[in-house]
């Protein structure tokens, strides 16, 4: 929690990264969590909720690339994309910039995130939530999924840890939501914590999302300011060939669209899905 200029990430019980704020802008318990962005030297403006990190202006690219190129890029063609969370606004931007989205639609159960992110941290949006493709709902995203009728090619879920609001969004009742809504050639990902240190998480998501996918998968990305290593990303689907999708397609399919990235690569991609070995223990 924010502490005189310094902020300490309770993530953890015995360990965690601090942050100097030289200026809050804004802090409050907007009724679902506790919400603080900071200014740091090193990060830019810096978002946390609940004492845990979500974003900061320069690392965000990192992460909110990967949740986005490597399932729109394997699928190829979604037209119909669901965000479930992301409130920053950073995933809605990146699947904007994919040519052959039609609607996304944005779920995000806190009003105040979106509000105060579109005035602290205007680039995650980048305008986004103007974009007339984008329909943004106020409401939980485990009761969406699940009364949802319409279906979509992909399916983000940019969610917090899982605790307080966020928790929901690791149940099975989630998951089998998403596989009410999800196109049977679909893909949904989840941002699944940082495996060395959340391992419980990835063992946990692979036993719920396995009865209900052929395929329960993760890739893996480095985000700077998650601390502890690299973050799992969760892979699910039906559709065996859009991990195998070759290099070549990739890269046509990327260049294609034409868009410009500073982390996501079309080989970053193909080789975000080869597992450490300690992972891939902790799913047999
Ligand atoms: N949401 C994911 C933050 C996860 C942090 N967790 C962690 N370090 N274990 C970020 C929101 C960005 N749009």
């Amino acid at each position: 929690m924010a502490n005189d200029n310094q902020y300490l990430e309770t993530l953890y019980p015995s360990w965690g990264q601090q942050f100097v704020m030289d200026k809050v802008l804004f802090e409050v318990n907007t009724g679902h969590q506790h919400l603080v962005i900071f200014d740091n030297a090193q990060w830019g403006t810096v978002m946390a909720l609940d004492g845990v990190i979500q974003t900061t202006e320069k690392d965000e690219f990192v992460y909110h690339e990967m949740m986005v190129h490597v399932p729109m890029l394997s699928h190829g063609e979604a037209k119909k994309v669901l965000i479930i969370g992301g409130g920053d606004g950073g995933i809605l931007r990146e699947v904007l910039k994919h040519p052959s989205v039609q609607t996304v639609t944005q779920v995000e159960i806190d009003q105040q995130v979106i509000d105060m992110c579109i005035k602290y941290l205007p680039n995650h949006s980048a305008g986004a939530y103007n974009n007339p493709k984008a329909n943004i709902v106020i409401a939980d995203g485990v009761d969406f999924v699940n009364e949802c009728t319409e279906k979509f090619d992909v399916i983000i879920s940019d969610s917090t840890d899982p605790m307080g609001p966020g928790e929901v969004l690791f149940t099975s009742r989630f998951y089998q939501g998403i596989k009410n809504c999800l196109e049977d050639d679909g893909v949904f990902v989840a941002q699944n914590g940082v495996s060395f240190m959340q391992t419980s998480e990835v063992t946990t998501t692979f036993k719920r999302l396995s009865p209900l996918f052929t395929e329960a998968s993760f890739y893996c990305g480095a985000v700077p300011t998650y601390v502890g290593g690299i973050m799992t990303f969760a892979w699910a689907t039906d559709n065996l060939a859009l991990k195998n999708v070759s290099l070549e397609t990739i890269e046509a399919r990327f260049e294609a669209a034409n868009i410009s990235t500073r982390f996501y690569t079309p080989a970053v991609h193909k080789g975000s899905f080869a597992l450490p070995h300690y992972v891939m223990e902790a799913i047999k």
